[in-house]
């Protein structure tokens, strides 16, 4: 088992824990190497813009098909942890490829994933989490996640307008940086990273000549049914699928995935 008790108690105290290599450097090749010739999610990329006016690039969709991204959300080893961490039955919110493009890719404001949820979406309970997978390495200067280590016990904060963005109340923000430490959360490929959707994040702009490029998957618990969104797939318990992701056919992403569009 990859996900430890301790990375429990890890999470449980910090709001994340990054799991190491939960992904082998093959697995992940492949899934990227197919993530850079899918045509169909460069079609469904949207720009946001930062505070700063720089872009930056995601795909989203909401229902699992059977492109080898649909396989990796359902992955036991991510599946199994979110199970252990929600306490209950999982379904799947959504997958988002985030393409941090090198030297103009821009940052991301601080904020709660819950923040979005909450005020767009209508999920009732903080019941859900984010899975971060590095596609690429990550670092400081390509723009990285950062974490406010233990934000997630403040409970959710207001968010109003930051650019395109939503971004958490700053005098919250600044008022939590004076008593929690801030985290970077530099990756290499195949690690991942479990975070709470009250947890405190951001991350820069990529300042680097590298790609920062990562599969973000989200998770609800069933019995979290939200009131306004309408993707089924957030409240259909999700059936882990106990592969790698190299024993399958390297399928490409599918219309079904249902995409998010401007
Ligand atoms: O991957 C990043 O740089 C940040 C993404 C993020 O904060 C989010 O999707 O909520």
């Amino acid at each position: 088992m990859a996900f430890t008790n301790e990375h429990l108690k890890t999470y449980e105290r910090d709001g994340y824990v990054v799991v190491r290599n939960l992904f082998s450097r093959p697995e992940i090749d492949r899934l990227y190497g197919l993530a850079l010739e899918d045509e169909k999610l460069r079609k469904n990329a949207l720009d946001r813009v930062d505070a700063g006016g720089l872009k930056t690039r995601l795909t989203l969709w909401y229902t699992l098909d059977d492109s080898l991204y649909g396989k990796f959300a359902r992955s036991a080893r991510i599946v199994e942890a979110v199970e252990q961490i929600l306490g209950g039955p999982a379904a799947h919110y959504h997958s988002k490829l985030m393409q941090k493009e090198p030297r103009k890719g821009g940052a991301w404001e601080w904020h709660q994933d819950y923040g979005y949820w909450y005020k767009n979406n209508g999920f009732l309970f903080p019941d859900m989490l984010s899975v971060l997978t590095a596609l690429s390495p990550a670092t400081r200067e390509n723009g990285c996640l950062q974490m406010i280590r233990g934000s997630h016990r403040m409970g959710r904060v207001e968010h109003g307008f930051s650019g395109e963005q939503i971004g958490a109340d700053p005098e919250k923000v600044e008022e939590a940086l004076k008593i929690m430490p801030l985290d970077y959360l530099e990756m290499e490929p195949g690690d991942t990273a479990f975070f709470h959707c009250n947890t405190l994040h951001r991350s820069d702009a990529n300042h680097s000549e590298y790609p920062r490029w990562s599969i973000i998957t989200a998770y609800n618990l069933v019995a979290n049914k939200p009131y306004k969104d309408v993707h089924v797939s957030s409240y259909t318990p999700i059936e882990a699928w106990p592969g790698d992701l190299l024993s399958e056919e390297a399928a490409g992403i599918s219309d079904r995935a249902d995409f998010l569009v401007r």
